[in-house]
This record gives C-alpha cells, structure tokens and sequence, in this order.
C-alpha cells in the first residue's frame, strides 16, 4: 500500500509553528527576519519559485524582498550588488535564485556570500562545513527532503540510499547529509536524526543504474530527466522521493485561437507505475518542491538567531 509524502501539507505544518516562532520574536520586541532574493533576468521558472518564497514568508511574518537585475548585468556589478548585501545589517540571509545567464560565472557569485547570511547554504564555507559535520548552514532541497522523511518517521540507519543527481544544490549534500553520524550533524536536526546510510550517488555516466536502483530501499531522483525512474528499477516497498520538477507539453492541447502550448509539471518519477510499488512517495507537485521553500525559511531564521546584532 503506498503513501503519499504530502509535502504540502507538512510545509503548510512547518509554516505555522515558523509563524509561532517569528511572533515570539516580535513579542520579546525583536525586529523580524529579513531575507532577500537575487533574482536577475526573468526566466519564467524561477519567476514562479521566487513568487512562491516571498508568499510563504509573508504567511510566517519573514520580511522579504526580490531584488531584479536585467539579463545583462555584468559580472562585476552583480559581484558589487553582493558586496551590499553582505554589508547590509537589516539583511539577515540571502539568495541567488539559480540559474543565472551564462555569462556570469555562477562559482565566483556564490563564493562572494558571506557565509553566515548563506541561506541556501552554497557557499564554500557551508558546504565544507556540512561535509565536516560543523554547524552549516544546509541547502534548502536536502533540508526540506530530511525533514519530510522524519515527520513520516521514516528511518534511514543501515538503509541503502541511491541518489540519482550529483548538483551542489541537491544530490551532493543530499549524499552528505544521508552519509552523516546523526550526533556530528547539525541544528535544526529533530530528534529523529537522519544519518547513518548507506549512500550511492548515480549520474549521467553511471552504468546500469535500473540494477543499482533495485538495490535500493530509499531512491532519491534529482535529474530533471521525466520518467527516467521507471517501475522495474524500484524494488517493491521502497521510498521514493522524486525531486524533478519538469514542465511538459500536453499533447493535442495546442489552443487554435491563442496558439499557446499548455504545460504540466510532471518530476523524474513515472509516478503512475512504480507508486503502486513504493511504500511511500512523493508526488510532484506537492511534495519536495513546497519543502524547499519551507527550509529557506528555517534557514533564515537559522542565519537570524546565530547573527543578528
Ligand atoms: P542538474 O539539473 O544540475 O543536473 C542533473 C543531474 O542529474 C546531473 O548530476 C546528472 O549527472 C544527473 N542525470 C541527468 N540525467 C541522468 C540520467 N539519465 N541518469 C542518471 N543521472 C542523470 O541538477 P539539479 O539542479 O539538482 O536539478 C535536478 C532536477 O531537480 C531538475 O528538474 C530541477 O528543476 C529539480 N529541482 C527541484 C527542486 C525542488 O525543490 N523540487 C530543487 C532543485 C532542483
Ligand atoms: N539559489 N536557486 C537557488 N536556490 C534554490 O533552492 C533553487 N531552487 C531550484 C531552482 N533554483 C534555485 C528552487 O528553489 C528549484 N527550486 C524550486 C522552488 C520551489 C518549487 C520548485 C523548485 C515549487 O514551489 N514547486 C511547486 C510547484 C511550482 C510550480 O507550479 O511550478 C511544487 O509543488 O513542487
């Protein structure tokens, strides 16, 4: 009998507790959180991801705000605007929403954030210090997939986990975090810790990867790839959490009037078949997208508690 990981409604959970917690501050008379994100250009994903962040901070009393710059932006103004940012006391953490234009090196940006105002924990310094079991900052997708699992109390001790994906923003630290000794990782872990796997990480050049994904009791996808996870890749009872977020066309669906084609979100998962083989899965949408926003949330508030004066 699969389960769905209904990541909407345990972000909806985590966002009410947030709630409670900012109006706690602002009670002891506490100024709120304050995130902003970098957005530059207008590539119409992130248009909706960011649309999407700034909603739910509102709803937890986080004070937010988009900072745009035109596609054209140089390289070396957009470093400049960075430096602001990380001399901006009213600003407790911030991101750059991903992807940025190709002719920005997307490595030299995310080195200059200050790393205590990281929220999505991409900088050198965070990432070192999560591969360290220092207290990190951690990446708002494999947070928000940590978290799913252990309000579902699904343990991962001695299981074996495949991530498929090997981005910074996901199926690395995503491999860390599952890797980890629970006691040596960091704030923001409940109780319920979640370590102590046994991790492979596939990709593109993996040979074999339905045999290796048979072997798996959790399978985490995070290749932008519809359907790649198939059903005779998931042994029966596995979990399985898809973090793809692709949009398709629907076929025959072309307006004749306004021409437009119509999309639909669909993740890496031909959830259709193997749902009926998982023990639990996450359905997109709603299930790791509404978690990620949620953890740049906890992050903030992290980067809030730790550093503001
Ligand atoms: P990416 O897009 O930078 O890279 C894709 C990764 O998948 C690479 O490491 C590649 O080696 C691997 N890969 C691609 N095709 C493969 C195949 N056929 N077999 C095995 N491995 C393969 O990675 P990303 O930035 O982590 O994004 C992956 C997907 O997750 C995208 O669809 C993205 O939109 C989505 N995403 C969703 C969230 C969320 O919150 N739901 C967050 C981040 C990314
Ligand atoms: N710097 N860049 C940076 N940090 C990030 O954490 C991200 N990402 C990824 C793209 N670039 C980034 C996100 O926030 C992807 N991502 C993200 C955020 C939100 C959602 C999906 C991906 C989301 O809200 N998903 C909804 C559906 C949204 C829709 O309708 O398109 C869901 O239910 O899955």
């Amino acid at each position: 009998m699969v389960n769905i990981l209904d990541g909407k409604r345990v972000a909806a959970e985590i966002r009410a507790e947030l709630r409670a917690e900012v109006e706690t501050l602002k009670a002891q008379g506490k100024r709120a959180p304050k995130l902003a994100i970098v957005l530059v250009g207008n590539n119409p994903a992130s248009e909706v991801y960011v649309a999407n962040k700034l909603k739910a901070c509102a709803e937890v009393g986080i004070e937010a705000q988009a900072i745009r710059y035109p596609m054209d932006i140089t390289e070396h103004t957009l470093l400049n605007e960075i430096a602001k940012l990380n001399n901006d006391a009213s600003i407790d953490g911030y991101i750059v929403q991903l992807p940025l234009p190709e002719h920005i090196n997307e490595t030299a940006i995310l080195s200059a954030i200050d790393y205590r105002k990281d929220v999505d924990g991409l900088t050198p310094e965070n990432v070192g210090r999560t591969v360290q079991g220092l207290p990190s900052i951690i990446s708002a997708t494999p947070r928000g997939i940590r978290e799913l699992l252990a309000r579902y109390n699904i343990q991962t001790a001695g299981k074996h986990v495949v991530v498929i994906g090997r981005s910074n923003i996901v199926g690395k630290p995503m491999a860390i975090l599952l890797m980890q000794r629970p006691y040596l990782s960091l704030p923001g872990m409940s109780a319920s810790a979640l370590g102590d796997a046994t991790v492979t990480i596939c990709h593109s050049k993996t040979q074999d990867l339905a045999a290796i994904c048979r072997t798996a009791d959790i399978i985490i996808v995070a290749a932008g790839s519809p359907k790649l996870l198939t059903a005779e890749m998931v042994k029966e009872g596995a979990v399985v959490i898809d973090v793809g977020i692709n949009r398709v066309e629907i076929t025959n669906n072309q307006s004749p009037i306004t021409n437009t084609k119509r999309f639909r979100l669909v993740g890496d998962v031909d959830f259709e078949h193997v749902a009926p083989k998982a023990s639990y899965i996450t359905p997109v949408p709603g299930g790791v997208g509404p978690m990620t926003i949620v953890s740049l949330l906890q992050n903030t508030i992290q980067a809030y508690n730790e550093h503001s004066r």
